[in-house]
């Protein structure tokens, strides 16, 4: 189930630690008094044998995943990462388990409960929690596909309980400089192919307006933040509808990918992530 989300285990944070990881990653503060003695544990554990400056990291989820795999601790949850341009880690949430694990998520709604109707600057830096719902930011997203070739999944569910996906084998975005354009190409799966349309487009949010409409800002029609032509098939960034509240083109784009649901039917579920295309998940 994509809404999942499943934390770490102890085990992982202490071989982690083993292995000279710098790890800055959070165990939830809501799992209570028990857990609490487990983080004085893996702190103790890291202030005796601290790892030295610029010790051994990972850039993404997929290189990751070997470390979990030869311990017999796959499973999904957030760990830290440092792309090579980036010069501080930051948290992901890592799917190791859906076609064959590695992917670093991206993109992902499930309840509405983060408003993703945000200006440029958001979109840029990320927002959200990655334990929940969030965009990871259009700066880390570059920096993750600027140095190997990545392939794009998405998962989308409807409000009956159905999911389907579309999965992209190239997928990249430029930088600032560049409005983020869009590369992504090599479409395979059941959801049908709603980002070939996006392929070459800047993005654009709602207080900038790079799409090819000359008379109109997508952005603000879709009331989203996408690589948006004139204007497009596809905006998982477009606002949550509940179905209750949602009144096809009486209300207007939701969250939209045309090829599965139409134009006017608002998912429920999104999430996009991404791997590098030469993941190997039997070593
Ligand atoms: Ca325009």
């Amino acid at each position: 189930m994509m809404v999942k989300t499943q934390t770490f285990s102890l085990v992982t944070v202490v071989l982690l630690v083993a292995v000279g990881i710098t790890f800055s990653a959070e165990i939830p503060q809501q799992q209570g008094a028990q857990d609490d003695s487990l983080n004085r544990h893996v702190d103790l554990a890291a202030q005796t044998n601290p790892p030295p400056p610029g010790a051994a990291h990972f850039e993404d989820c997929a290189t990751l995943f070997p470390l979990l795999y030869w311990t017999n601790t796959v499973h999904d949850g957030v760990f830290p990462i440092k792309p090579e341009s980036n010069t501080d880690h930051f948290d992901v949430f890592c799917d190791m388990t859906t076609d064959g694990g590695g992917w670093t998520v991206i993109q992902k709604r499930f309840s509405g409960r983060l408003n993703f109707v945000r200006k440029w600057a958001d979109y840029r830096n990320g927002f959200g929690n990655v334990e929940g719902e969030h965009w990871l930011g259009l700066d880390k997203i570059h920096n993750l596909t600027s140095h190997k070739s990545y392939e794009l999944y998405v998962e989308l569910g409807d409000w009956e309980g159905n999911f389907a996906h579309a999965k992209y084998g190239t997928f990249s975005i430029g930088d600032e400089s560049t409005d983020y354009t869009l590369h992504v190409g090599g479409y395979s799966g059941d959801a049908g192919d709603s980002m070939a349309y996006s392929n070459g487009k800047k993005f654009s949010a709602r207080d900038r307006d790079n799409d090819v409409w000359s008379s109109g800002h997508c952005a603000q029609d879709y009331s989203g933040a996408w690589w948006y032509g004139s204007c497009g098939n596809s905006a998982l960034n477009g606002p949550y509808y509940h179905p209750e509240d949602y009144h096809g083109s009486d209300t207007g784009y939701g969250v939209l990918w045309r090829y599965w649901k139409g134009y006017y039917y608002s998912l429920k579920a999104t999430k996009m992530m991404i791997r590098p295309k030469n993941f190997v998940r039997n070593l």
